[in-house]
């Protein structure tokens, strides 16, 4: 499968950044393209100017909103990261309408960080303008939501998020959600890590971009995985996982001959990496909640048997009983098992119902704290009144 993507903001323009050099890692090892041309899109001159794999001419990377906001960025408010976006977004649809390939792609992926200013308001209008457009190609949003200390210390963090996401879901035709908050929880070490983070981000979605446009016979699995397969299993609140497992080290000829100790380990170790990707999603939810999901086993050749196949796909569907399942397996070298699992069309997600919860509370506090405000500034005012001005006029 072939994306074009684009990043919003800085959060959003440094994933984008890495699905670049994933795209490169393609290319160089592989000779396949797997993203026709990568943007990123920005208020702050500066974030543009940190990325490294993007292309750094003007049309890959895109200013907006310069005269407003002196391409400094619009400092968290996400109604002027919509609006610089509504003025500019032209520049964007006529960057991508020129790009290199452009016609082979067969999705859009639009990426940003929720709690932002820029990103969080400029990416839903994006993703509108270019569904009006390019009607032909399905367009998915990849939103990372913030760190839980982020929601503790300012409340437009969560006002943000939870306007970005109500937007998003407006009008793209799936949402892949993103917790920061949840590669902290596993790897204390990422604290202060943003790059090691936006790599796990875009690798899940190497294998499943890769595996539908190899050339060569020997990267072509029994049951291909392709574009067609995982537009189709995509609609709404999506998450992603992935999980590997090391296989036994490599054996002598002889010993590659099939016997059941080793399909038995074979299934073992597919299972672990199963458990692995259901336990490390995206952001925390139920897959039984899911109504169409995906599952793709890597492997090398020799490691890949029905019975493994088989088995994952009734260890998924016991978690999602409902759901229609879709999978496919990706021979290649290496010496690990890797599975990534998508859980698509959710019909539940706790994350997003909390910041959509918070949100009465958020604006009554923010008028009253309005209203005592005035009210400071008045009697401030008032006790003005006594005292002599500079100016004859008062200053009017
Ligand atoms: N995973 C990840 N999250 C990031 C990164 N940079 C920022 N964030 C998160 O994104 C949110 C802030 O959004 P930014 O993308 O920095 O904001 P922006 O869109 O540039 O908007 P303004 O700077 O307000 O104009 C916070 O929740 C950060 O934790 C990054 O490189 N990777
Ligand atoms: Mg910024």
């Amino acid at each position: 499968m072939k994306l074009v993507v684009a990043g919003f903001g800085q959060c959003g323009g440094k994933v984008a950044d890495e699905f670049s050099r994933l795209n490169n890692e393609a290319l160089f090892h592989r000779r396949i393209e797997i993203i026709t041309d990568v943007f990123a899109v920005n208020t702050d001159v500066a974030d543009l100017d940190s990325l490294s794999s993007i292309k750094s001419d003007p049309r890959h990377r895109i200013l907006i909103g310069n005269r407003k906001t002196g391409s400094h960025g619009v400092g968290k408010i996400n109604e002027v990261g919509a609006e610089v976006a509504q003025k500019d977004g032209d520049k964007v649809i006529d960057a991508v309408r020129s790009s290199r390939n452009f016609y082979e792609a067969d999705a859009f992926l639009l990426i940003a960080g929720a709690a932002g200013g820029t990103g969080s308001g400029s990416m839903p209008i994006m993703i509108k303008a270019i569904k009006n457009r390019f009607k032909d190609k399905p367009v998915y949003a990849l939103v990372v939501l913030p760190f839980e200390h982020e929601e503790k210390i300012d409340a437009r963090t969560v006002y943000n998020s939870a306007t970005c996401l109500k937007s998003t879901d407006l009008v793209a035709d799936a949402i892949f959600l993103v917790d920061n908050q949840r590669y902290i929880e596993k790897d204390s070490s990422l604290v202060n890590n943003m790059g090691a983070i936006n790599q796990l981000i875009a690798e899940p979605f190497f294998d499943l971009l890769r595996a539908g446009e190899e050339k060569k016979f020997k990267h072509i699995g029994i049951r291909l995985l392709d574009a067609g397969d995982i537009i189709q299993t995509l609609g709404g609140w999506t998450v992603l996982g992935y999980g590997k497992s090391q296989l036994p080290r490599l054996r002598l000829p002889f010993e590659w001959k099939r016997n059941y100790r080793r399909i038995s380990t074979e299934t073992h170790k597919g299972l672990q990496a199963m458990e692995e990707a259901i336990s490390n999603l995206t952001l925390e939810c139920n897959p039984v909640d899911s109504s169409s999901l995906l599952y793709l086993l890597s492997a090398p050749k020799k490691e890949m048997t029905m019975d493994l196949v088989k088995e994952l796909g009734d260890y998924l569907k016991e978690l999602a009983p409902k759901a229609i399942i879709r999978y496919g397996d990706y021979p290649r070298g290496g010496s690990d098992l890797k599975i990534t699992v998508v859980l698509s069309k959710l019909n539940r997600v706790p994350k997003v119902r909390d910041y959509y919860d918070s949100i009465p509370e958020l604006l009554e506090d923010n008028k009253i704290r309005h209203i005592e405000n005035e009210s400071n500034l008045q009697e401030l005012f008032s006790a003005s009144t006594v005292v002599p001005s500079l100016f004859h006029d008062n200053g009017d």
